[in-house]
C-alpha cells in the first residue's frame, strides 16, 4: 500500500524533480564523506609515512581517493535512488517486464557528461605527470639517468654525495652493494635515517622489481641496465622488501626485511660488513652499473667499470686480481 502511494507520487515529479532530488542526496554526502576520506581514511593509506617518498605517494593516494569520492557517490546514489523509486512490482507479470524508455539527444547531460569526465582526467593527468616529476624519481622508471636528482648526485658512484646502494636481483634474492664502501656485498639492506639514498637496481637474469613498500620505492631490476631511485630521510625502523616481478617459481620468496638505523648504527654495522667480508672483497668484480653474466664469462661489463671510492676509515681492499677470460668467474659472494 505504501509502495504503491510512493510509487504514484513518484509519478507526479518530473525528470526535473527527480534529479534535483538526486543532486541534493549527493551534495549532502560528498560533503560529508570527502572530509573523512582526507582526514580521517587518508593518514592511513600505503605506503604509510616512513620517507619523504612515501609521505608524497600518501598525499597522491589520498588526493586519488578524494575525486573519486564524489563519482563513486553518484553512482551509487543514482543506483539507490532508482532502485527505490523505480523499481517494477513484484507481482508484475513476466510478459509485461520492458525496459525504461531511452533517454537520447539531451544537449546539457551531454556537455555536463564529456566536461567534467575531461576536466577530471585531464586535471588527474597533469597532477599525476607533476608528482612523477617531483616525487624524486622513486618509480619513475627512468633508468640509468633520472629526470629528477636530488643535491649532491653525480652520474658516477665514486663521487656521488649520496649513499649509492647497489641493488642487484637474482633468482631469488637481493644482493646489496656499497660501492662507497670498498663495494663491499651483504645480503640485507641496512640504510641510515634522515639522509638521501641512492638505489642502483639492476639484475643479474631475468627481469626483477625492487619494491622496498614502506619507502616507496619501487624500481625494475632489469638484467644489462641501472635503474636509478631514490629514497630521502627514511625514518628508523623495518623495510618491507619484496619482488613485484613474476620472476620464476620462487618469486614469493623474495620478500625480505630491512632496516633504517640511525647514522652511528648504521657506521658500525658497515665497518663490521667490510671485516667481516675483508677476506673476500678481492674476489669480487670491480664495480660496475650492471652485471653481465654472459659477455666474457665475468660478471660485470667491463666498459661499465668505475674504480669503488672507499671511504669506510678501513684501508681499501687489496687490487682485484686480472680477471681470467678462459673460465666463468665464481659468483659473486652475498653472505
Ligand atoms: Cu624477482
Amino acid at each position: 500500500m505504501a509502495d504503491t502511494k510512493a510509487s504514484e507520487e513518484s509519478k507526479e515529479l518530473t525528470d526535473r524533480d527527480h534529479l534535483r532530488r538526486i543532486g541534493l542526496i549527493w551534495l549532502v554526502l560528498t560533503l560529508v564523506c570527502v572530509p573523512l576520506v582526507i582526514f580521517v581514511l587518508g593518514p592511513h593509506l600505503p605506503p604509510g609515512t616512513d620517507s619523504e617518498q612515501a609521505r608524497n605517494q600518501q598525499e597522491d593516494n589520498t588526493v586519488l581517493a578524494a575525486v573519486a569520492t564524489p563519482v563513486l557517490l553518484f553512482i551509487w546514489v543514482y543506483i539507490g535512488y532508482a532502485v527505490k523509486n523505480w523499481r517494477i512490482p513484484a507481482d508484475t507479470p513476466v510478459e509485461e517486464l520492458q525496459d525504461g524508455p531511452p533517454i537520447r539527444g539531451h544537449r546539457g547531460f551531454q556537455t555536463a557528461w564529456i566536461v567534467i569526465t575531461s576536466v577530471t582526467v585531464f586535471a588527474l593527468f597533469v597532477f599525476g605527470t607533476q608528482e612523477l616529476w617531483t616525487d624524486y624519481g622513486s618509480g619513475t622508471g627512468s633508468g640509468s639517468s633520472p629526470v629528477w636528482t636530488p643535491a649532491g648526485y653525480s652520474t658516477n658512484a665514486k663521487d656521488s654525495k649520496l649513499l649509492v646502494v647497489q641493488v642487484i636481483g637474482q633468482q631469488w634474492r637481493w644482493t646489496y652493494r656499497f660501492p662507497q664502501y670498498g663495494g663491499v656485498e651483504t645480503d640485507t639492506l641496512v640504510i641510515p635515517a634522515g639522509k638521501t639514498v641512492q638505489f642502483d637496481v639492476t639484475s643479474l637474469d631475468v627481469i626483477h622489481s625492487f619494491w622496498a613498500i614502506n619507502l616507496g620505492v619501487k624500481a625494475d631490476a632489469n638484467p644489462g641496465n641501472n635503474n636509478i631511485a631514490f629514497v630521502e630521510d627514511p625514518s628508523v625502523g623495518p623495510v618491507d622488501i619484496r619482488c613485484a616481478e613474476l620472476c620464476g617459481t620462487y618469486h614469493g620468496a623474495m620478500a625480505q626485511t630491512g632496516q633504517v638505523e640511525k647514522q652511528a648504527d648504521f657506521d658500525a654495522w658497515i665497518a663490521g660488513q667490510i671485516v667481516l667480508h675483508y677476506d673476500l672483497l678481492p674476489q669480487l668484480p670491480a664495480y660496475a652499473d650492471f652485471y653481465i653474466p654472459q659477455t666474457d664469462g665475468g660478471y660485470y661489463d667491463p666498459s661499465q667499470v668505475t674504480p669503488p671510492a672507499v671511504d669506510s676509515g678501513l684501508p681499501p681492499p687489496p687490487p682485484a686480481p686480472a680477471p681470467s677470460s678462459a673460465a666463468p668467474s665464481p659468483a659473486p659472494s652475498s653472505s
